[in-house]
């Protein structure tokens, strides 16, 4: 069993979980019009809606919640955090965020105007809606083969670099305030981004003097996939690849509901002191003072300790291994997955589970919903319900490339048994899957519909 790693950590507190029978299931779903967002947390059996926010915090960082000062202005915890920041990512000003969408709101209303251009290897939907919001045109330029479920390309999250280049040309850097990395990618299939691809993309954003941002929710998982896969990084620690990753941007975003191992928390940093300022007005206005940006002072402590918890590299080998073993499973039994498969994540490839059904009626949507019936586990689509985009002057809609269903796996949550039991009811699934049909949404609002919409079968 050459990926079966240990957890490097044993359970101090558990809480218990329970799988409703499937009559149970059926009206659960049905009541909550077969959007998994809208099941009572408690009606799910192996939640694998996210991996955000839902880590468990380790003794130390429990036992830093009590070390919280809760002061309005200047608690050490501040400091801590800020200790913290300049020691893994280096940059000069950091604002503390209650998450990282607070972070996005703040950067992009500091520096985007209506009308600008903000390229990404792939931006998330948040950091998309974020752009847009602020009249901004929010652009993915993926490298081809981050497109393909089955290329087994190491770097499959890196950004077409030619292509960034042509767009820089055809739109003019003046209509580009910034771009960005998301490392890892996780519309892609939770894919990382390579070191030389952060030094291509600087190379050619220096050219134009175009600052890059890094969206840095996953980095230490991206850190981690430098090490194994990229040369000449075998040998170095995972602070020094971040050092290096982070010695190439302007600035970061950061959720670190992912890997700072909290259940909330964000921050945004940057080495522009005018930025800082302009940014520091709107946390005031928005999130709170800057030295708490809307968090309790013992989340900034929660945040500082597993910053730092995040780079071990025990903790990210067996996180890796956890991940691969269920990407295994089900590749051996012919289960058609994204591959290799990402940091924090599998994803369903669900064009190829679901042939037979189009796009238009929601093939990821439905393979979630039926994840549920099967095995009380919750899933969430990253496809057509996301990203798909209704042409303002046609009015037909435009369907993302890629139509998945992302297993988020938690943070030091669950174990290799839950693992397989989540393998043993999608090779189930994947038996009968002639028999799931499609689906079509009847309510969605224009941004961000995947939270909220409702569906009913076909
Ligand atoms: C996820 C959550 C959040 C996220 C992200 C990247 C690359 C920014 C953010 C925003 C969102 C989600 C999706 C489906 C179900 C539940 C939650 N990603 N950039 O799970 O960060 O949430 O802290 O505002 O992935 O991937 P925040």
């Amino acid at each position: 069993m050459p990926n079966l790693v240990p957890e490097p950590y044993r359970i101090k507190a558990v809480e218990a979980i329970r799988l409703p029978i499937r009559a149970d299931r059926e009206a659960i779903l049905a009541h909550a019009a077969y959007n998994v967002f809208l099941i009572k947390s408690e009606d799910v059996y192996i939640d694998l809606l996210t991996d955000s926010g839902t880590s468990a915090m380790s003794d130390a960082q429990w036992a830093g919640l009590m070390v919280g000062d809760e002061a309005y202005a200047c608690c050490r915890n501040y400091y801590n955090l800020k200790g913290t920041i300049s020691e893994v990512f280096r940059f000069r000003y950091f604002l503390p965020t209650h998450q990282g969408r607070a972070a996005e709101k703040v950067l992009f209303a500091a520096v985007v105007k209506p009308g600008d251009y903000v390229p990404s290897n792939t931006h998330f939907d948040t950091t998309h809606a974020n752009i847009e919001a602020v009249g901004g045109h929010a652009v993915n330029l993926p490298l081809a083969e981050g497109l393909v479920p089955t290329s087994r390309h190491p770097f499959k999250g890196n950004m077409d670099v030619e292509r960034l280049q042509r767009f820089v040309e055809d739109v003019g850097a003046q209509r580009i305030p910034l771009a960005m990395l998301t490392i890892t990618n996780n519309s892609g299939g939770g894919q990382p981004v390579s070191l030389a691809n952060v030094r291509a993309v600087k190379e050619v954003l220096s050219q134009y003097g175009i600052p890059l941002f890094i969206d840095a929710c996953r980095y230490a998982e991206n850190v981690y996939f430098i090490k194994q896969r990229e040369e000449g990084y075998a040998d170095k620690t995972t602070l020094e690849i971040a050092h290096e990753v982070f010695s190439y941007a302007d600035g970061c975003t950061m959720s670190a509901k992912k890997d700072g191992l909290v259940n909330i928390g964000g921050f945004l940093a940057m080495n522009d002191e005018c930025l800082y300022q302009r940014a520091s007005q709107l946390l005031i206005l928005w999130e709170g003072f800057v030295t708490y940006g809307g968090l309790a002072s013992r989340d900034l402590e929660a945040m500082a300790r597993g910053l730092w918890e995040a780079l071990d590299e025990k903790y990210l080998q067996h996180r890796v291994a956890q991940v691969g073993y269920l990407a295994e499973r089900l590749l051996e039994r012919g289960v058609p997955i994204v591959e290799p498969p990402g940091g924090h994540a599998v994803y369903l490839d669900a064009r190829r589970f679901l042939p037979h059904i189009p796009q238009a009626q929601f093939p990821g949507q439905a393979l979630v919903a039926h994840v549920y019936l099967e095995g009380g586990i919750r899933a969430v689509e990253v496809g057509s319900v996301m990203f798909a985009r209704k042409d303002e002057t046609t009015g037909e809609w435009k369907y993302p490339e890629l139509e998945l269903v992302r297993l988020a796996i938690p943070r030091r949550v669950y174990t290799q048994s839950h693992l397989d039991y989540v393998a043993d009811v999608i090779i189930e699934l994947y038996h009968k899957r002639e028999q799931i049909h499609g689906m079509r949404c009847t309510y969605g609002l224009p941004v961000l519909r995947h939270f909220t919409a409702r569906f009913e079968f076909v």
